[in-house]
């Protein structure tokens, strides 16, 4: 029965839409930021990994502290300057997990095995928010095992 469920639930359904961080919690850069804004948002969130959005709520990709370190390895030393003259854009990493409202708990399951997060869009591709693997555990912690049956 439980397994029926989370097999169809979708992220529409009232109960499961709350696991869903919303856009304005979520914290993101725009692909124009410089390099250092970006590390900025990442030390100061203490997160590994963000999404970068543009002007209107869009999806271009995802930002992490890897990325932007590798970016400003020189041969020899660290390249500081780097953090000034290169862009978000230049940097990140466009591939990211997404899925639609629409898709169910049992696909956003699967993907977090290998993405710390998976990016939800509506269905015209505007930015609703992030769903964490650790939401999902969470979720799926208290339904198998915390609730009366
Ligand atoms: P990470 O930044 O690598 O964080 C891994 C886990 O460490 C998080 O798992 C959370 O359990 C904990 N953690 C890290 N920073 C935290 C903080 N500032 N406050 C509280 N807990 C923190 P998840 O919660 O499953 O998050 C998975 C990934 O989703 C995070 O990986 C991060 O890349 C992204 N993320 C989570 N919340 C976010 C937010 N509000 N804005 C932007 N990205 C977020």
């Amino acid at each position: 029965m439980i397994r029926e469920t989370l097999k169809s639930s979708t992220f529409s359904d009232e109960k499961i839409k709350n696991l869903i961080i919303p856009t304005e919690k979520v914290a993101h850069v725009q692909q124009n930021n410089s390099l250092e804004h970006a590390l900025l948002v990442l030390v100061k969130s203490g997160y590994t990994a963000i999404p970068v959005l543009d002007k209107e709520s869009k999806l271009n990709g995802v930002i992490s502290k890897a990325l932007i370190l590798d970016s400003i390895l020189g041969l020899e030393r660290i390249e500081l300057d780097r953090l000034h003259s290169f862009k978000v854009a230049d940097v990140m990493n466009s591939k990211l997990a997404t899925m639609k409202m629409t898709e169910t708990f049992a696909k956003a399951l699967a993907l977090s095995i290998n993405n710390p997060f998976i990016c939800m869009i509506d269905a015209d591709g505007a930015f609703k928010g992030i769903l964490t693997r650790s939401s999902l555990l969470v979720y799926l912690n208290q339904e198998l095992f915390q609730k009366k049956k």
